[in-house]
């Protein structure tokens, strides 16, 4: 459930923060329209059995959360951050700008530029400030983005990561027998 994976930051002090024990990606975004397409990161961490948390945090409409929440990624222990937004998204990069952990932009498709807007947005980040940005809508790369970036130091994800690529070898090759069949 997803619900239990909310991380909670009051609108006040930055010590008032909770956070999910152990997380080790934050999965943020600038809406709650953006859920539907942000869930497919969190499935994977999922799979990946990678604590993580998630909220609700915009760049324009709750500036001030959003400075709280960079500011205070390091001290909860966060080692990754996965941040989507669409149209002029300006979140990731605002908080890349903010911490020294590696943030990667989920570009959310939009209804009126088909996202390539967010793409643009996310993607064109200037020297010293990167963002992993990952192909419009596809936060699942984005989950499996951060669970290599955490697998370069920790085996056992490293090790689930290898069973992921060969259950996606499997599955391939199934899909191609049972065509040829
Ligand atoms: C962005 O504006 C959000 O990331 C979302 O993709 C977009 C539209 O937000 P809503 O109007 O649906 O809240 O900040």
């Amino acid at each position: 459930d997803l619900r239990e994976r909310l991380v909670q930051l009051s609108p006040n002090t930055a010590q008032e923060v909770l956070y999910g024990a152990g997380s080790r990606v934050g999965i943020i975004m600038g809406s709650d329209s953006d859920l539907p397409t942000m869930q497919a990161a969190a499935r994977v961490l999922d799979d990946l059995n990678i604590a993580y948390d998630l909220t609700i945090v915009s760049a324009h409409r709750t500036p001030d959360r959003m400075v709280r929440y960079a500011e205070t990624a390091v001290d909860r222990g966060l080692k990754v951050i996965i941040a989507g937004a669409g149209g002029a998204a300006h979140l990731p990069g605002m908080v890349a700008a903010m911490t020294p952990l590696p943030v990667i932009g989920v570009p959310i498709k939009t209804s009126t530029l088909s996202g390539v807007d967010s793409l643009h947005s996310i993607v064109q980040m200037p020297r010293g400030v990167p963002v992993a940005t990952v192909a419009i809508g596809n936060a699942m790369n984005a989950g499996l983005l951060a669970a290599r970036i955490l697998g370069a130091t920790n085996p056992a994800i490293q090790q689930r990561l290898e069973q992921f690529r060969e259950d996606s070898k499997a599955e391939v090759l199934d899909k191609a027998a049972r065509l040829e069949e």
